[in-house]
């Protein structure tokens, strides 16, 4: 048995490469031509093979090593050879191209995600980023897959290679990943996270429960519309992300109805119906106006102000929830904005809305007045800062400082993001907003 210095072969054009996995460790046999160590340019990452079969008995590199041709990788106690024999020349390493730049591209988007799943696993039994430093159980795969993995943080281990010789391709790692996406597969991390109670996916929950319906009673499966489908991707980020607060007040909309009532009668041959919704779009803008931040938008550090008054409001449709915009409300007369209301609520319905109907909103207002229910909790249109939520107005005793009158009272639910707007100025903006409605000849000061 002799001892051999095993040295990094000709790299072709790379002076110097960095040393980013160790596929061996002491006291391993190994193969001739059996990769030792992957290294890594900025363009390429490629497999280090063994001159010899033998017994590793020293690693003379760890990861993070710069090295070059002729840099000594490890000893090896090798098979058949004299004392004194010449190492044998083992062919140049081969390099194993990164996948191309296209494909990284266009899988970066879920699969970034995975990384900050599996990042964010504590007790990961699987080390997400990190390669294993033994090659004990080392998945059968190329070095730009390893990489492509690791640069994702999806645990190599646990991906079915449907490869030859089942060798994990790039594609079962993007499989993978989109499987862990869906919720269809845990990763090992996640299922222990899970099974102790602790954690989950990235924002520590535990994983989506997974229930076979079909056990309990007879089901039908229907994909949701594309509608429901982005507004619920959406509604799902901006509820994660603003912390938001919702503050519940009453207007007094009894004199406001009656005169909503008469310009309906005397308008009748005009066709054009006022709604409270318009009323309420008219009433936001001058509450805007005296409270702009509620008008704003968060930019890094700074906010953005907003001289004009763009209201969106939420629109029923049979396909899902949609937000036309009326444009510039401040300019417009409250008949105007009733007219505009029921056209594009009618595109919405029909579902001829176009990108821009639904854009450049500042300022949302979300009714069930037509419906019912008393308060709730809508959910801010970001990048907006607040929402009104509207419901259903009824009689109720209100307290004169004398006795009790019957007034019709409209529940108003304001919902703000507590980055820029506090409790105090969302109190005083439905008070305002409940002076106005009480009152409109406010809209007048
Ligand atoms: N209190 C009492 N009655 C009200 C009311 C209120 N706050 N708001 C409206 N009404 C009455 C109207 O006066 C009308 O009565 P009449 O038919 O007797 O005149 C009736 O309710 C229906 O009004 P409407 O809903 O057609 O009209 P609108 O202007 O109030 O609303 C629109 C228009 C498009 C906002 C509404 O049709 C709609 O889609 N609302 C649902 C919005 C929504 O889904 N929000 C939830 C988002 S979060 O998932």
């Amino acid at each position: 048995m002799a001892l051999v210095e095993v040295k990094v072969p000709d790299i072709g054009d790379f002076d110097e490469v960095a040393v980013i996995e160790l596929l061996v460790k002491v006291g391993d046999s190994v193969k001739a031509e059996q990769s030792l160590i992957t290294v890594e340019s900025d363009k390429a990452s490629m497999e280090i093979p063994c001159s010899h079969a033998g017994v590793v008995k020293e690693i003379r590199v760890k990861i993070g090593d710069k090295v070059k041709q002729g840099s000594t990788v490890l000893v090896l106690e090798a098979h058949g050879l004299a004392t004194d024999a010449a190492p044998v020349q083992v062919p140049p390493a081969a390099p194993a191209q990164a996948p191309a730049a296209q494909s990284l591209t266009a899988a970066a988007p879920i699969l970034a995600e995975v990384t900050a799943v599996a990042a964010a696993t504590p007790g990961a039994t699987v080390p997400a980023h990190e390669p294993s430093a033994s090659a004990v159980g080392l998945p059968h795969a190329s070095p730009s897959v390893r990489k492509f993995a690791r640069e994702l943080g999806v645990p190599l281990e646990q991906v079915p290679g449907k490869g030859p010789k089942g060798r994990i391709t790039l594609e079962d790692v993007q499989a993978f990943t989109r499987s862990v996406m869906s919720g269809s597969v845990q990763t090992q991390a996640q299922a222990a996270g899970a099974a102790s109670g602790q954690s989950g996916a990235g924002l520590g929950l535990i994983p989506w429960p997974k229930v076979d319906f079909a056990k309990f009673g007879p089901i039908e499966r229907k994909e949701m519309s594309r509608i429901k489908k982005i507004s619920g991707a959406n509604l799902l980020r901006n509820a994660i992300m603003i912390p938001a607060v919702t503050n519940h007040d009453d207007a007094d909309i009894t004199d406001l109805e009656a005169f909503r009532v008469s310009t309906n009668k005397e308008n009748e041959k005009s066709g054009v119906k006022v709604t409270m919704l318009a009323f309420l779009i008219k009433a936001c803008v001058v509450a805007l106006k005296k409270y702009p931040d509620f008008n704003s938008s968060l930019d890094g550090d700074a906010l953005i102000y907003k001289n004009y008054w763009h209201i969106g409001f939420a629109a029923d449709t049979p396909n899902g929830l949609m937000v036309p915009v009326i444009k510039d409300a401040d300019k417009k007369g409250v008949l105007q904005i009733s007219q505009e209301m029921s056209e594009l609520a009618k595109k919405a319905r029909e579902g001829k809305l176009s990108p821009a109907e639904m854009s450049g909103a500042t300022f949302t207002i979300s009714s069930l007045g037509g419906i019912g229910g008393k308060y709730f909790t809508p959910i801010i249109n970001a990048p907006e800062v607040a929402i009104l939520g509207v419901c259903k107005s009824s009689f109720e005793p209100v307290w004169d400082g004398k006795q009790f009158v019957p007034r019709l009272m409209l529940p108003l639910s304001l919902t703000w993001d507590h980055r820029v707007i506090d409790g105090a100025s969302a109190a005083r903006f439905n008070a305002f907003l409940g002076q106005i409605l009480g009152d409109l000849r406010r809209v007048l000061l």
